[in-house]
C-alpha cells in the first residue's frame, strides 16, 4: 500500500484543517508549552483521530480515506468506521502520552482527556494534575507511593511528581509562607478513594510531627470515625456514611498542635435499622459482637450478630478480608488514644448493645383495633437494664403516647405499626446521638477550645455528587451541599484566572464565566425554594409526598433548573447534570421525628449517656422554637433534617472561606472494586461531574493559550514573509497575528504574554507543520537525489 500512503496523508491533511475547526482544540497550557518532536507528530498523528464507537468508547482510529464531510478509520481490532468528520476529535502528538498535567496536552478533548488517564493508571500512576486540580484514580490494589521514604523525598522536594503527598507539602508551605489556613477539599463518588486519600493527606501532615503526641492522636480518629460511621455498601465496603472536615492546627514554628473534626449528616442513622440485602450496618456493631472479651459480653448479654433482627435483615454479617474482632481491638485502643475512658466505653458499647437488642423486641397485638404491648421477652428486658430504666417504662414508652387534649392528658395506645417506628425511631436517635457524642469526645481530646495561635490545614472528606435510577432524600442532600462546593470551587478558579489575566493587562470584561447560581436559588430561595417548601410541607400535620411535589410543581416551575415530573416526581438540573428526585419519604426523612414519650424515658434513664442525650435533644427542641420550622403536637420540636444539614453545610463554607483550597478529585475507574479495570465512560462521567471537565471548560472560556512574546515570536517568525531578523519579540508576534488574518476577538496583548481563545493556536501550529513537513520532504527529495 505505499502508493496509498500519500494520498492518505493528503486526505488526512485536509481533514484536520477541518477537524481543528470544529474540535476547538485547547492548544496549550497556562504551563510551559511542550510541543514535542514535531517532525513525529506530522508524520505519525496526522492519520490518525479519535472516534467514538457504538459502545460509546473512543478510540483512536487511522483514517483510511477522507472526504469533506465523512472519513473512514479503520480500528485497532481491524473493523473500520465510517464518520461524521464532524464528530472526530484531534489526538495528541505521541510524545504527550502520559504527561503529568492534562493542561499540557495539546488538544484537550475529552477523549485526550480519559486516554491519558488511561495511560498513566495503567503505570500505577494514579494521580494526575488537571491545572490546580489533583484527579487520583482508585488503584484498588495496593501501589507503592507511599510511606516515609517518599514522605521523604517530598518534604526535600527530590520527588516532583503529582501526588497527595505535594498538595499537603504545598499547602504547608503556603500556610508558612503567606500566613494563611489552607484547606484540602476531597471529593468523588462512593468508593472513589476520597477517605483513603484523606488519610494519606493526614500521613503526610502527622509526619511533620508536634512532640506531643498529638499527630498520633489525630490518626487515630480514624479507626474510630470509621467504626462508627462506616459501613458496607453496594459500593464500597467501607463506605463513609457521613461527611467529615478535621482541622490540623498548627503552632507559629509549624508544629502539629491540636485539631477539630465537624461531621455532616443527612439521616446516617436510618442504616441502623434497615440497609440493603448484602451491605451491612456500621462496622462497629460487626466488631462489637464479634471481638467484646468475654467480662463485657456477660455485662451486655452480647450474642453473634446474626442474633440481632436489625443486622439480619440485609443477610450479610462480614467483609472479606476483614477481621471484625481484630478491628474491635484497634478501635478499643484508639479511643484509649483520644482519652475516652474505659468507663465511657464502657458505657458506649452498652448503648450499641442496647441498640441492637431494641430490634429484637416484639409487640404482641391485644385488642382488633391492632393496638399492642411490648412483650416482656429478652429484648425488653436487656434494653431496660442497659439504659437503666424500669421495664414498665420502657414498655409504656414504646406502646403508648401521653397527648393533650384541651386540659386533660390521655393515653393513647399505639398501633402495631406505630410502635415499631417508634422503637426504630429510638433506635435510630441513640445512634445519631452516640455518634455525635464521640466526635464531640474526639474534639475534646484534640484539644477544641484551646487558643491556638497558628494557622490551620482542613481537610475535608465529602461524599460527590449522585445521581441513581432512585434519587431520594439523601441525594437531595448531597447533591445540594456538591452545589454549593461547586461554586465554591469555580469562584476560585476564577479568582486564579482573574489573577493572572489582570497581571498582564488583559481586558478581564471579555471573559465569560458560567456559573450554577440559578440552581443555588432553586434550593435556597425563602420562601419559594425547594428546601424551604420542604420545611414548610413537614410541619403540616396532612402534608404528604405528593402535597409537597404538588406544591414544588406550582411554585418553581418557573425555575430554570426546575423540570417537572409525572406523580412525586421533580427534576433538578444540577451543574453535573439532571438529576429526577422521587418525593417518596421526603417529610419523613426531613421531619426525623423522637416523640416526646421517648425523649422522656432517656431524660429518666440512671445511665449517663440516654441522660445526656435527652437534655442534648430538649435543648434543641428549645433552641428549634425561635425557627420556622415546628412539628405538631407533642413531637419533639426540633430542626428539620434538611435545616440542620443546610446549618451544617453554611458552617463549612465559612470555615472554607477562610482558608485557600487546594482540590483533589477522586476517580473510580470500575464499579466492581478491581485493579486494572478502566471503564471510560464510568470515568468520563465523572470527570464531568467532579467538575474536572469544568476546569477544562472555564480554560476554554477564556484565553487558555498563553504564550510569551519571545516564544511566540521564536517558533512562528519564520513563518512570516518579509524579514523580521531586526525585529523586536512583541512586533514579531503581532506581525504574525496579522499575517495569518486572526481576528482581534481571539486574542489579547499582554504584557509579558499573547492570550489566545482556544484552537488559535492549533491552527497556527498546523500551518507550522505543513511548513516544516514541505521543508523535511524537500530535504529528503534532497537527500535522495544525492543518494
Ligand atoms: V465513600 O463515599 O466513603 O463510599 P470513598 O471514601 O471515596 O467512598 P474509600 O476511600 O473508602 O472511598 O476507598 C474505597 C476503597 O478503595 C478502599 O477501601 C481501598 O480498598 C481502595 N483504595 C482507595 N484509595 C486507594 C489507594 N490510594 N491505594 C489503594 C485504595 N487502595
Ligand atoms: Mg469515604
Amino acid at each position: 500500500s505505499r502508493r496509498e500512503t500519500p494520498a492518505a496523508e493528503e486526505e488526512g491533511r485536509t481533514f484536520y484543517s477541518v477537524a481543528y475547526n470544529k474540535a476547538s482544540p485547547i492548544s496549550s497550557s497556562r504551563s510551559e508549552l511542550n510541543w514535542g518532536d514535531t517532525t513525529t507528530y506530522v508524520a505519525k498523528k496526522k492519520l490518525q483521530a479519535w472516534c467514538q464507537l457504538s459502545n460509546g468508547n473512543w478510540e483512536l482510529g487511522t483514517i483510511i480515506s477522507s472526504s469533506q464531510s465523512e472519513s473512514i478509520l479503520s480500528l485497532s481490532n481491524g473493523g473500520v468506521l465510517k464518520v461524521n468528520n464532524d464528530s472526530l476529535l484531534a489526538p495528541n502528538p505521541e510524545i504527550l502520552n502520559g504527561v503529568d498535567d492534562l493542561m499540557q496536552l495539546s488538544y484537550l478533548n475529552e477523549p485526550s482527556v480519559l486516554f491519558n488517564l488511561q495511560f498513566r493508571y495503567s503505570h500505577d500512576l494514579i494521580y494526575t494534575k488537571a491545572g490546580p486540580v489533583l484527579v487520583a484514580i482508585n488503584p484498588f490494589k495496593e501501589v507503592h507511593l507511599y510511606g516515609n521514604q517518599y514522605i521523604e523525598a517530598y518534604k526535600n522536594k527530590s520527588i516532583n511528581g503529582p501526588h497527595v503527598y505535594a498538595i499537603a507539602d504545598t499547602a504547608i508551605h503556603e500556610m508558612i509562607r503567606d500566613e494563611v489556613n489552607q484547606s484540602i477539599i476531597i471529593s468523588g463518588e462512593s468508593g472513589a478513594g476520597k477517605t483513603e486519600t484523606a488519610k494519606i493527606a493526614m500521613q503526610y501532615l502527622a509526619s511533620l510531627g508536634g512532640g506531643s503526641g498529638m499527630e498520633y492522636e489525630i490518626l487515630q480518629t480514624n479507626p474510630i470515625l470509621e467504626a462508627f460511621g462506616n459501613a458496607r455498601t453496594l459500593r464500597n465496603d467501607n463506605s463513609s456514611r457521613f461527611g467529615k472536615l478535621i482541622e490540623i492546627h498548627f503552632s507559629a514554628t509549624g508544629k502539629i498542635c491540636g485539631a477539630s473534626i465537624q461531621t455532616f449528616s443527612n439521616s446516617m442513622q436510618s442504616r441502623v435499622v434497615q440497609c440493603e440485602i448484602g451491605e451491612r450496618s456500621y462496622h462497629i456493631f460487626y466488631q462489637l459482637c464479634a471481638g467484646a472479651p468475654e467480662s463485657l459480653r456477660e455485662k451486655l448479654n452480647l450474642r453473634i450478630a446474626n442474633e440481632y433482627k436489625y443486622l439480619k435483615r440485609s443477610n450479610c454479617y462480614t467483609i472479606a478480608g476483614v477481621d471484625d474482632a481484630e478491628r474491635f481491638h484497634l478501635v478499643v485502643d484508639a479511643m484509649q488514644a483520644v482519652h475516652i475512658s474505659k468507663n465511657d466505653q464502657e458505657s458506649v458499647f452498652s448503648m450499641l448493645a442496647a441498640i441492637l437488642w431494641l430490634g429484637n423486641i416484639s409487640f404482641t397485638v391485644i385488642d382488633n383495633e391492632n393496638h399492642v404491648e411490648v412483650a416482656t421477652d429478652e429484648g425488653a428486658q436487656t434494653v431496660a437494664k442497659l439504659i437503666g430504666c424500669t421495664l414498665s417504662e420502657l414498655k409504656s414508652a414504646l406502646s403508648t403516647r401521653k397527648m393533650k387534649v384541651g386540659n386533660d392528658n390521655i393515653i393513647q395506645k399505639l398501633t402495631l405499626s406505630q410502635a415499631i417506628v417508634t422503637r426504630d425511631a429510638l433506635a435510630k436517635s441513640l445512634y445519631a446521638s452516640l455518634f455525635e457524642w464521640i466526635v464531640e469526645q474526639i474534639n475534646k481530646s484534640l484539644g477544641i477550645g484551646k487558643r491556638h495561635t497558628g494557622r490551620s490545614i482542613s481537610i475535608l472528606d465529602i461524599y460527590g455528587f449522585e445521581s441513581f435510577n432512585k434519587n431520594s432524600f439523601e441525594q437531595f442532600c448531597i447533591n445540594y451541599a456538591n452545589e454549593r462546593l461547586q461554586q465554591y470551587f469555580n469562584s476560585h478558579l476564577f479568582k486564579l484566572e482573574q489573577e493572572e489575566y489582570i497581571q498582564d493587562g488583559i481586558d478581564w470584561a471579555k471573559v465569560d464565566f458560567e456559573d450554577n447560581q440559578d440552581c443555588l436559588n432553586l434550593f435556597e430561595k425563602k420562601p419559594l425554594g425547594l428546601l424551604s417548601l420542604l420545611d414548610e410541607e413537614s410541619t403540616f400535620p396532612n402534608g404528604t409526598d405528593l402535597t409537597f411535589a404538588d406544591k414544588l410543581k406550582q411554585h418553581l416551575s418557573s425555575s430554570p433548573c426546575f423540570k417537572r415530573e409525572r406523580d412525586k416526581a421533580f427534576t433538578v438540573h444540577h451543574y453535573a447534570g439532571e438529576v429526577i428526585y422521587d418525593t417518596t419519604g421526603f417529610l419523613e426523612k426531613n421531619r426525623d421525628l423522637l416523640h416526646m414519650d421517648s425523649i422522656q424515658l432517656l431524660a429518666s434513664c440512671t445511665c449517663r449517656l440516654p441522660q445526656m442525650f435527652a437534655s442534648r435533644m430538649l435543648s434543641q427542641s428549645v433552641n428549634a422554637a425561635a425557627n420556622p420550622y415546628k412539628s405538631s403536637g407533642v413531637d419533639s420540636q426540633r430542626l428539620s433534617v434538611a435545616s440542620k444539614f443546610k446549618s451544617q453545610l453554611f458552617q463549612l463554607m465559612i470555615r472554607l472561606g477562610n482558608a485557600r483550597p487546594h482540590f483533589i478529585r477522586c476517580i473510580k475507574p470500575n464499579n466492581s472494586q478491581l485493579p486494572e479495570n478502566y471503564e471510560q465512560g464510568l470515568v468520563l462521567q465523572q470527570l464531568r461531574c467532579c467538575g474536572v471537565l469544568e476546569v477544562v471548560r472555564i480554560s476554554k472560556s477564556g484565553y487558555p493559550t498563553r504564550i510569551s512574546h519571545q516564544k511566540f515570536a521564536r517558533r512562528y517568525g519564520f513563518l512570516l514573509l518579509d524579514n523580521v531578523a531586526s525585529r523586536d519579540p512583541l512586533s514579531v508576534s503581532v506581525a504574525i497575528l496579522q499575517q495569518f488574518n486572526i481576528v482581534p476577538e481571539m486574542y489579547q496583548v499582554g504584557f509579558t504574554k499573547l492570550f489566545f481563545r482556544s484552537g488559535q493556536v492549533g491552527l497556527l501550529e498546523d500551518t507550522r507543520n505543513r511548513t516544516l513537513h514541505g521543508i523535511l520532504r524537500v530535504q529528503s527529495c534532497f537527500r535522495g537525489h544525492r543518494a
